[in-house]
């Protein structure tokens, strides 16, 4: 009995599920690079050199244990450019009895692979990705019958699962979440570490050649090129985080700085949803720093947060509401993405700055995510869609499962508030509250109309005005429109002009 182990691009995990299953003597690991993956949407060239090299590394890696690994690499003059092609071609060529797989994280693949069996006539199992904390069954169960299906609840439910942070049944310190403590805005002459980098080795470089080659009208800057690409480094970049930027992660999580790209997060997203690093072991090691009493609890919860709380339930969300959810527009926005998301050229300090930081490292931190690139386009009604293949295209830790919630759902309100109770809408006001933009803008963020006001103040009144019919019954708004409505015509109509007319040099 052969079974042939397809193994995936964000499956690099040694204790992946699929591998347990599998018999290291007699089995055979498939791996390939693919066009149709690389080309679904155009990822950032870091993006695809980071994956091909951390694969490559894990296939020598499965090799030197034992295994037996097909690698069939992009170049190969056989690849025929898809999952589906790798498989058939294996499956002919070896003739194994049985698939086996992880199941993938994605459901443009699951659709894949649920037509694979009667194709190749072969049994086909596909076992659960136990990487992640909550299954499919235990999210629907958390979620069927809510109204509102709120991360904090589900949050509390993974904190009382893991026994992170936890005193018995009482959260450590008495309260689930430190949030108001971290919202500090960063001073500039504050120290910031500086993240761990990895010189490229041989594997590295002949991807790198690769990609420049095959690629190479992707978006992005490939070189220079310091990413960890094996779970070696990878917890090399674990380590130095723990050490150099936690204590202070969590109060300055929502900063922004201009030429600091990366202040006090961790970078460790993309290591964790290829499967570099594991998810609970990362909270653990963050919940020992926490007791050895190296880093306050504010930093601690809010980094755990965002992997068992946030990262866990945007993951349910995508699984309950997909295939739909990829096509839902709450405020049927229709605009072109801007050209300069591809550029950053444009005079907006923070859009040119989260922009081109993008450009440069496959990487933007949160808040940057959520309220320069997300709040511009959607107080813009660009076109959601737009934007969710902009976000897979563009950041290193990009896959559908994860960043169709958080862009489609969190950032652009686009499933009419499934994720957050109002639209993370800001004016200028907030940017410049969290960061120190708006100092070396061409625009007045104090400024409110005209031609060098800040584009977000008339954008912010316009998105409401427009929007008024879905959303003046939203309780969290009413104040909001209440300012509109008693604020004098002349003035509504002055920043109603001003946003007209900025739209009107997008087009
Ligand atoms: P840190 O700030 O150090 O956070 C620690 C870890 O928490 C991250 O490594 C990540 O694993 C997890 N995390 C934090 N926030 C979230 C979140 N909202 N959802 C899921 N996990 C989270 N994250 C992705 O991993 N892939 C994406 O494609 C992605 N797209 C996003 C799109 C938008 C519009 C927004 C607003 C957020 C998106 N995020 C995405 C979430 C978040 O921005 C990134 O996880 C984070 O910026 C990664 O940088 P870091 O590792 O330095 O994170
Ligand atoms: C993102 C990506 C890219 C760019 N290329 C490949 C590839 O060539 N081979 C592969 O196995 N995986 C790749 N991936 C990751 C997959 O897209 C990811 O594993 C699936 O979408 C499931 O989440
Ligand atoms: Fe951004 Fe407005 Fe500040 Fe300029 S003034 S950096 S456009 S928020």
């Amino acid at each position: 009995m052969t079974t042939l182990v397809l193994l995936l691009g964000d499956q690099l995990s040694k204790n992946l599920s699929s591998l347990r299953k599998a018999n290291k003597a007699e089995d055979r690991v498939l791996m390939c690079e693919v066009m149709e993956e690389a080309t679904y949407v155009k990822h950032h060239k870091k993006k695809i050199a980071f994956l091909f090299s951390a694969m490559r590394h894990f296939a020598e890696d499965l090799r030197e244990e034992g295994w037996q690994v097909n690698y069939v690499k992009l170049d190969d003059p056989n690849n025929t450019g898809s999952f589906t092609g790798e498989v058939e071609r294996a499956v002919s060529a070896w003739k194994p009895d049985k698939l086996l797989l992880t199941e993938p994280a994605e459901w443009r693949v699951r659709q894949m692979v649920d037509g694979w069996s009667e194709a190749f006539s072969l049994p086909v199992s596909v076992l659960p990705d136990d990487r992640f904390i909550a299954d499919h069954e235990e999210f629907n169960s958390w979620a069927n019958g809510r109204k509102q299906l709120r991360m904090e609840y589900f949050y509390r439910e993974m904190r009382r699962k893991t026994g992170l942070l936890m005193n018995g049944p009482e959260p450590e310190g008495g309260k689930w979440n430190y949030d108001s403590e971290n919202r500090k805005p960063a001073k500039a002459d504050l120290f910031m570490p500086e993240p761990k980098q990895f010189k490229p080795d041989a594997i590295t470089q002949e991807v790198l050649n690769l990609v420049e080659i095959r690629f190479g009208n992707h978006f992005g800057d490939l070189e220079p090129f310091w990413f960890a690409v094996t779970a070696e480094q990878a917890q090399v970049s674990l380590d130095h985080f723990l050490y150099a930027a936690l204590p202070s992660f969590g109060d300055y999580q929502d900063a922004m700085l201009v030429g600091e790209k990366f202040l006090y997060h961790s970078l460790l997203s993309a290591y964790i949803n290829a499967g570099l690093l594991d998810p609970l072991d990362v909270c653990r090691r963050v919940e020992t720093e926490y007791r050895k009493g190296r880093v306050p609890l504010n930093a601690a919860e809010g980094f755990i947060r965002q992997i068992i709380g946030w990262r866990e339930y945007v993951r349910g969300i995508y699984w309950l509401k997909m295939p739909d959810y990829v096509r839902e527009n709450f405020f049927a926005a229709s605009r072109k993405l801007p050209q300069f998301y591809w550029t950053g050229e444009t005079d907006m300090k923070c859009l040119s700055e989260a922009i081109t930081q993008t450009k440069e490292e496959a990487y933007a931190h949160h808040i940057q995510r959520l309220m320069v690139t997300g709040n511009f386009a959607m107080l813009a009604g660009v076109d959601p869609h737009e934007v969710h293949e902009w976000y897979l295209a563009v950041y290193a830790d990009a896959y559908e499962w994860v960043e169709l919630p958080n862009t489609l759902g969190m950032s652009q309100f686009g499933d009419g508030g499934l994720l957050g109770s109002k639209p993370y809408a800001a004016s200028g006001n907030y940017i410049n509250k969290m960061s120190d933009y708006c100092k070396h803008c061409r625009f007045d963020v104090k400024q409110k109309t005209g031609e060098d006001a800040c584009p977000f103040n008339a954008l912010y009144w316009d998105f409401l005005v427009r929007n008024q019919n879905k959303l003046a019954n939203n309780p969290r708004l009413g104040q909001v429109y209440r300012t509109w409505n008693k604020m004098d015509k002349a003035k509504r109509d002055e920043y109603l002009a001003s946003a007209n007319t900025f739209l009107a040099s997008l087009d």
